[in-house]
């Protein structure tokens, strides 16, 4: 496997439009990241005034949700490599046909419910095609764009099975292969953090959803206010 050099990750940017900001939420099935996501659309639209877009991955274009059906659907192995590429396919099409473009309306803030940290644990790490590969398939423009903040919601996997059971809804291809899996994906999704240390905010999602709902719009705050201070200076 190819090595995480400085070199790479340095190649990652958040885009830069001026009072735009672009958010994702990330963690295994059930962490809360659609509620956590509803919440925060709703803060920002009435209390800080913002135009917020949120995304689903893969898919938020018309091409990208039939890769989602295609891939969530299948009853038969892709190879990991395979996977990634598709799940960037989805991504660039997302990044160029919608994110960029929204993204330059000033006072917007685009949420995307997974992005690339999705690619880097499920593929890159849990999957096996490594962290590097994965980040490599990414390194160009417009795909190595990131976000300005991202809240990795972390649950452990009793909690992730808990809340899939009060849902009751047929396993997808990723939630149908079990428990060592979703082991892994929580070292996975770990490892990016450290990785990622200044983007990536982990926050101890077994908590009740108003208490992670305080943390994420405290970081939000701190996010927002210092944008401020900068356009200000
Ligand atoms: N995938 C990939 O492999 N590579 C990639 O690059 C990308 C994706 C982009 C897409 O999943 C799959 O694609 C995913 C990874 C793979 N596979 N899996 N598994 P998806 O979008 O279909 O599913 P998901 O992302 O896992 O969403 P989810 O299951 O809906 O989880 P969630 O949005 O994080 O959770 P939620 O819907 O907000 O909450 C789940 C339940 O828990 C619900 O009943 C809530 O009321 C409850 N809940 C939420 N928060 C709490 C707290 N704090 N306490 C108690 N109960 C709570």
């Amino acid at each position: 496997m190819k090595e995480i050099t400085h070199d790479l990750l340095s190649s990652f940017r958040a885009p830069a439009f001026p009072g735009s900001f672009f958010l994702s939420f990330e963690g295994i099935e059930g962490a809360g990241k659609s509620t956590q996501i509803a919440n925060l659309k709703k803060y920002l639209e009435t209390e800080k005034n913002y135009r917020v877009l949120v995304f689903r991955e893969p898919g938020g274009t018309a091409f990208g949700e039939k890769l989602r059906q295609a891939i969530l659907d299948t009853k038969t192995e892709i190879t990991p490599l395979a996977e990634a590429h598709l799940f960037a396919s989805s991504r660039s099409q997302l990044i160029s046909e919608v994110l960029l473009k929204e993204l330059a309306v000033p006072n917007t803030i685009i949420i995307c419910d997974r992005y690339l940290d999705s690619s880097l644990v499920y593929q890159g790490h849990a999957r096996g095609l490594g962290v590097a590969e994965v980040l490599d398939i990414h390194n160009i423009f417009p795909l190595n764009l990131v976000p300005h903040l991202t809240f990795y919601l972390r649950i452990g996997v009793e909690t992730s099975e808990a809340r899939q059971k009060i849902r009751n809804a047929p396993k997808d291809y990723f939630e149908a292969k079990g428990i060592e899996f979703y082991k892994k994906l929580i070292i996975g999704y770990d490892l990016i953090h450290e990785l990622f240390p200044h983007r990536i905010i982990k926050i101890d999602a077994e908590k009740n959803i108003d208490h992670i709902n305080q943390e994420i719009l405290q970081t939000i705050e701190n996010l927002l206010s210092a944008r401020v201070d900068q356009i200000d200076e």
